[in-house]
């Protein structure tokens, strides 16, 4: 199999810098989500993916087991690109039904992490030796311009990673989006839903630690990359559903004022006893909202599915301009 690993932009450590600095020194401080992204932080992930508790890709999976026929139908894509493509579970059942329809030529794993994106091209590519794999490494708020415009796409954002934007950046992002997606072409999204507070706390507070070791990856990242001094020990972690925002927000508080050094971006950061330091928001969706974000950015959201309890669900997003039904 050609493994092609592609750099959609080489400035992108730089980018995440910049913004690491500018998140640590606001006023509510923050550190980017991708710190949690490195090799360990992708295997935790896949570890959370397995948690009685975090229920969101099974019923992602009940979902689209139920749509993609009518997926494959509607998009009769060539070219299927998955944004975030983690370890590419779900995405399976949607190469199954593409190659079922007979339109599938190409698969597109776009990932910050270029050794998970080996890892799942690598799995790709053996298990549909017919399909060429193209993986990019890029940042989906930043480098969709690099996805190769070839082939009529059908674009997968799955397991509700659009969650981790706040409102502001969906709409750059679902913006952005709606300049690059052609006429023929479909966006495919998984969608956690609001319900009640105790599951969504639970999922993100599970019993084995799993999430926390998750979450406080991040710090052993920054410390190493960035040549940082935080201590674990010095913070607690904390996950929190805010209804008023709408998601479930998720970091380190620190349990004693100190202060952080980061050599690398040549900063060093004073923490109160008791601030906190976001690492991650997961945005939970209802429909007509999200219906709502999408027209905003001209696009369509043409069909919405759930699982038979509601707590997900899968939408597929098109231009505006065709197919009024
Ligand atoms: C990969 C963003 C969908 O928000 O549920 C899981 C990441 N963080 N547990 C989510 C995550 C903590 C996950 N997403």
């Amino acid at each position: 199999m050609a493994l092609d690993v592609l750099r959609a932009a080489d400035d992108s450590r730089a980018a995440l810098y910049d913004a690491t600095s500018r998140g640590l020194r606001a006023a509510a401080k923050e550190l980017p989500t991708v710190w949690l992204y490195d090799e360990r932080g992708s295997r935790l992930y896949h570890e959370i993916t397995q948690l009685p508790e975090y229920y969101l890709p099974v019923r992602e999976g009940e979902i689209l087991r139920a749509r993609v026929g009518a997926i494959a139908e509607r998009t009769k894509a060539q070219t299927l690109v998955e944004l975030g493509a983690g370890d590419a579970k779900n995405t399976r059942f949607l190469l199954d039904a593409l190659e079922g329809a007979g339109t599938l030529e190409c698969f597109v794993p776009f990932d910050v992490s270029e050794a998970m994106l080996r890892g799942s091209a690598q799995a790709i590519g053996d298990a549909y030796p017919q399909i060429s794999v193209r993986a990019l490494v890029g940042d989906f708020e930043r480098d969709l311009g690099g996805i190769p415009p070839d082939g009529r796409r059908l674009i997968a954002f799955l397991g509700s990673t659009i969650g981790n934007l706040d409102p502001a950046r969906r709409r750059r992002f679902l913006a952005t989006l709606a300049t690059r997606l052609g006429q023929e072409e479909a966006l495919v999204v998984g969608l956690d839903l609001v319900k009640d507070a105790a599951r969504l706390e639970a999922a993100y507070n599970d019993s084995r630690g799993v999430t926390e070791a998750f979450v406080r990856n991040a710090l052993a990242n920054a410390n190493r990359e960035l040549d940082a001094t935080f201590d674990q020990r010095r913070f607690a972690y904390e996950a929190r559903w805010e209804p008023e925002h709408g998601w479930v927000n998720i970091g380190l508080r620190a349990r004693q004022a100190h202060s952080v050094s980061l050599g690398r971006l040549a900063l060093t950061v004073a923490f109160e006893e008791g601030e906190p330091l976001r690492v991650e928001i997961s945005s939970k969706f209802q429909r007509e909202q999200f219906a709502a974000e999408v027209a905003r950015a001209q696009l369509r959201l043409e069909s919405w599915w759930t699982d038979a309890g509601g707590d997900f669900a899968v939408a597929l997003v098109t231009r505006d301009e065709h197919h009024v039904e």
